[in-house]
């Protein structure tokens, strides 16, 4: 479910800019992401029926990848269209609740910050941890400070089974402690939604792990 190098793709519409959402998804896709994430917020964010048919699209898109599809967050939404997959933050709804209400069907990411937090989101039934973040990052307007890559390392010690998924400023250029700290994957915003040429960036992200564009 998550064979390193995991390459997460992460966006909502607060992230595409002047891009067309569903034409930049297709070239992270056709370059090779594992994993895509739809998480919808901020002002301006769609909502209800808008962000269901939005979220359906997306949903379409990756399975036409073999993409697994994820929600953040929005655990009805999620129920509502059959993702794949949800991940919830520390301050959104418990993961025991929500590991209660999807069961096995659905693949459940919780965001971490230490051991504890690993500890209990691992006995709630989480299936990866999301850590971050580890560098600076201008997506997440309530980030809390850079952590490096110390935290991964503790938590991979102490639960080498749980996959891990770095976030926050990732690169192609700075992904080498991460993979060495022994993450599965990183996921990624702005070094996909601001690349040039999108399809490349994704293939250089992937490479990272080999150290070939490090
Ligand atoms: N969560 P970028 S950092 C969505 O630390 C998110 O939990 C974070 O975007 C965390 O790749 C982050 O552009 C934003 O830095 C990641």
């Amino acid at each position: 479910m998550f064979t390193r190098p995991a390459v997460y793709f992460i966006f909502g519409t607060a992230n595409t800019g002047q891009k067309d959402p569903f034409q930049l998804l297709e070239e992270a896709l056709k370059g090779g992401v594992s994993h895509f994430q739809l998480r919808e917020k901020g002002l301006g964010a769609l909502t209800g029926q808008a962000l269901k048919e939005f979220a359906l699209q997306c949903q379409i898109l990756c399975h036409s990848y073999n993409v697994p599809f994820i929600v953040n967050d929005d655990v009805d939404l999620a129920c509502d269209i059959g993702a794949d997959g949800i991940h919830i933050g520390q301050e959104d709804t418990a993961a025991s609740a929500v590991k209660a209400r999807i069961g096995d069907k659905m693949i459940l990411g919780v965001s971490v910050h230490s051991l504890e937090e690993a500890e209990r989101a691992i006995s709630d039934g989480a299936d990866y941890l999301g850590m971050g973040p580890v560098y600076g990052t201008k997506s997440k307007s309530d980030a809390k400070d850079p952590s490096g890559v110390a935290k991964i390392i503790l938590v991979k010690a102490g639960f080498p089974k749980t996959p891990v998924i770095a976030i926050g400023g990732i690169t192609a250029s700075n992904a080498g402690p991460v993979w060495k700290a022994g993450a599965e994957g990183i996921a990624v915003i702005s070094a996909v939604t601001e690349a040039e040429n999108v399809q490349e960036e994704v293939k250089r992200l992937t490479a990272s792990y080999e150290g070939e564009y490090v």
